[in-house]
């Protein structure tokens, strides 16, 4: 089956460069690109040389404006595939046929950064889907927690203006621990749910592919009867949901602060394309009224226990884009792009959106025929009226207005063709009024909610969060504000906050919000298949390396689909303890902890030069211990691990056999790795990460 939109960019693509010379934008060929035409060898420039001045000028003007939020993102081509038909509940074409691929092209990204910001802030991300389907583009703009920090669109400019940097410094970049951000939230307890979600795990995501996506807004499905249906769109990773830790997050933004992205682009390369399932939780209209919260209010998400997820269907990213700018950068989603059979609510955030997105793109991509790029182009036939503006590639002809007869009345109205698009008929009656529905009123009922489904580690970490971010927060009594709220959240959180910011906690303790919890609001149910697929795992080897037990583990973990790497004190080889070279993948310097999921340390004869002597690689071994990553010694190995058992690192004293604790993964008997051994640090691997350890001392 062709790609339609591979047949579509081929046809766009610039001319090969090894088709022939260097040309001018006119095609005219260009002798010489290095020198400028001047007067004499040692005179001035002219201005007679054409190549020159184009050449400076086509890079003076190399650059648009940024998206003024999410503008640092990486994006992906795919397909999705519905698994039944959802006739029943929406005409949309794309999820009738299991038959039917739809192309798409995915956009991930931060928000409050810069375009040149790290990849692993603490932050929302963004999860836009374009499916060019054959009644046209349908943009599912979604992000990666189901709730959004205010209730109402036109708050947007306030709230993000308070998380962006200071306007007087333009400090900090990327990170959401200043005092304008906090000012805001204590003074907008709207913001509670989805700061609680920023605070936890889910804003520092272990990779694109492994994390959630949600539609956020109730939207509608319609069927071909016009029958309505509410929506809520799930995306769940196939590989799980999973996350750095905090410290680990911060040290990556220096280590490779393209994490993320470098991620996405090598696991596509390599062939291991990342999947999701489509979910929707539905609401029959009757049903409208039946929550104890508005389903217009995008602070708030339907508990999966008391609406289940159903799933429809699965998308695969299996291209990546040929040129960031061209495709990535170029790619304008809105909200407002939608197919026959997908519709609004008055969700008042999503009606601003509908607004917003098409606005940005006019200034953002330099005029109205942004449509016309590859990337957005869609694969439906497109036959407006619409004309001229900046950038207009289509020669178009005929008439240009409707009614016409000059042009046979073409194009026609679809009138009664069942493809057309028809807005939902809702009844609309009430008074022009500028106020929040008393339905929107509670803002302390789910973030308690999200607060009870916690893990006990997932509590600890939200706690650390708001420590952090309050405590870099200059102006005490927004520290102390913010406490206030949580308190009528959950007195046990605001008071752990209180205790680590130096604020008074909550004067007197009262009832959570709510006793309620959602499990599957937990990372802890979000394992996906379980598999270690695309784990990348480090093995510290050194010359003297027992290269037998390399190699079983090495063999054990490639069987499962992980990424297996040897790193040495010097990149080239090393001497294995039987005489021979082994290829060595990466220098140690080059590399840390945080960019693997976890380690392995083989042994070798005790009297060669051993891995606990190289500072390089104890920190290596002591940080994939304190962010909590499964670690492996094997044989003379384990001694390595001896060696920071001072510090506090549990050890059980008997050798003799596989021993796994907390993800640590010890086997002194000599000889080649055994099976049970290699299939306990899987399952280690498999775990993600083990939180009840110890902490080391230094
Ligand atoms: Fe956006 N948002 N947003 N947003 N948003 C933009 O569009 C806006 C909101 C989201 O990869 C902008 O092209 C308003 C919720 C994503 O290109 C802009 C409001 C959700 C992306 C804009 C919201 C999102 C954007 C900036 C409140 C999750 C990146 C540049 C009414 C459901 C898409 C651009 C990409 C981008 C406006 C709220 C997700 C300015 C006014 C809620 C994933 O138009």
């Amino acid at each position: 089956m062709g790609d339609p939109k591979q047949e579509q960019r081929d046809f766009f693509r610039a001319e090969d460069p090894a088709s022939g010379p260097l040309t001018t934008d006119q095609g005219v060929p260009v002798d010489h690109t290095d020198d400028s035409l001047s007067a004499g060898e040692r005179g001035p420039t002219l201005l007679e040389d054409f190549h020159f001045r184009e050449k400076l000028t086509r890079f003076d003007h190399e650059r648009i404006p940024e998206r003024v939020v999410h503008a640092r993102g990486a994006g992906a081509y795919g397909y999705f595939e519905p698994y039944e038909s959802c006739a029943e509940f929406t005409r949309a074409a794309f999820l009738q046929d299991p038959a039917v691929r739809t192309p798409v092209f995915v956009r991930f990204s931060t928000v409050q950064g810069p375009k040149g910001s790290a990849d692993t802030v603490r932050d929302v991300r963004g999860f836009a889907t374009k499916f060019y389907t054959s009644e046209g583009n349908y943009d599912l703009v979604g992000n990666n927690f189901p709730v959004f920090f205010i209730q109402d669109g036109i708050k947007f400019p306030d709230f993000v203006h308070a998380v962006k940097p200071e306007p007087h410094n333009d400090i900090p970049t990327g990170a959401s621990a200043h005092d304008s951000l906090w000012d805001f939230v204590s003074l907008q307890p709207e913001t509670l749910h989805a700061i609680m979600w920023l605070m936890s795990d889910r804003a520092i995501p272990r990779s694109y592919r492994m994390m959630q996506g949600f539609g956020v807004h109730t939207f509608r499905f319609v069927n071909v009867d016009g029958k309505g249906t509410f929506v809520k769109f799930h995306w769940k990773p196939r590989l799980g949901a999973h996350s750095l830790v905090w410290d680990e997050a911060q040290e990556c933004q220096g280590r490779d602060p393209d994490f993320n992205r470098r991620d996405l682009w090598d696991a596509i390369e390599a062939g291991e394309f990342p999947e999701w399932e489509l979910g929707v939780q539905l609401v029959p209209e009757e049903d409208e009224f039946s929550f104890d919260f508005d389903l217009l209010d995008a602070t708030k998400l339907i508990p999966e226990e008391q609406v289940p997820v159903r799933p429809i269907g699965r998308m695969v990213l299996d291209r990546n884009p040929e040129n960031f700018f061209a495709e990535t950068e170029q790619v304008a989603f809105h909200t407002a792009n939608v197919v026959p059979g997908i519709d609004f609510t008055n969700d008042p955030l999503l009606q601003a959106r509908n607004f917003s997105y098409l606005d940005t793109q006019l200034i953002r991509l330099g005029g109205p025929n942004f449509a016309q790029l590859p990337v957005n182009r869609p694969v439906a036939p497109v036959r407006t009226n619409q004309r001229d503006g900046y950038g207009q590639s289509t020669i178009h002809r005929g008439t240009n207005y409707f009614p016409n007869s000059l042009g046979g009345g073409c194009p026609a109205h679809a009138g009664a063709d069942p493809h057309a698009f028809r807005h939902y008929t809702e009844k609309i009656d009430g008074a022009t009024i500028r106020r929040r529905s008393p339905s929107f009123e509670d803002h302390y009922s789910q973030p308690a909610l999200f607060w009870n489904s916690m893990a006990d580690w997932e509590k600890q970490h939200i706690v650390a969060a708001f420590r952090f971010e309050l405590g870099k927060v200059e102006a005490r009594a927004v520290r102390a504000r913010t406490v206030e709220h949580l308190a009528k959240v959950d007195g046990e959180l605001a008071a752990e906050v209180a205790r680590g910011i130096g604020v008074p906690g909550p004067a007197a303790v009262a009832e959570p919000a709510s006793k309620l919890s959602s499990p599957a609001l937990s990372l802890r149910s979000l394992r996906g298949d379980g598999s270690i697929r695309t784990r990348r795992i480090a093995v510290l080897v050194a010359d003297g390396v027992d290269a037998a037990q390399v190699t079983s583990v090495r063999e054990a973990l490639a069987a499962e689909g992980a990424l297996v790497e040897a790193l040495a004190p010097v990149d080239g080889s090393v001497t294995g303890s039987d005489g021979e070279r082994y290829a060595v993948d990466r220098a140690l310097p080059t590399m840390a902890s945080v960019l693997y999921d976890a380690v392995l340390l083989p042994g070798g004869p005790a009297d060669t030069p051993s891995t606990a002597e190289d500072p390089d690689a104890m920190r290596f071994v002591r940080d994939a211990y304190r962010h909590g990553k499964p670690i492996a010694a094997v044989g003379s190995g384990v001694g390595v691990l001896a060696a920071l058992e001072p510090q506090g690192l549990r050890l059980s004293a008997e050798f003799q056999q596989v021993l796994s604790d907390q993800g640590v993964v010890t086997d002194t008997t000599p000889g080649p790795a055994s099976p049970e051994f290699a299939q306990a640090f899987v399952d280690a691997i498999a775990a993600h990460r083990h939180w009840d350890r110890p902490p080391l001392r230094c």
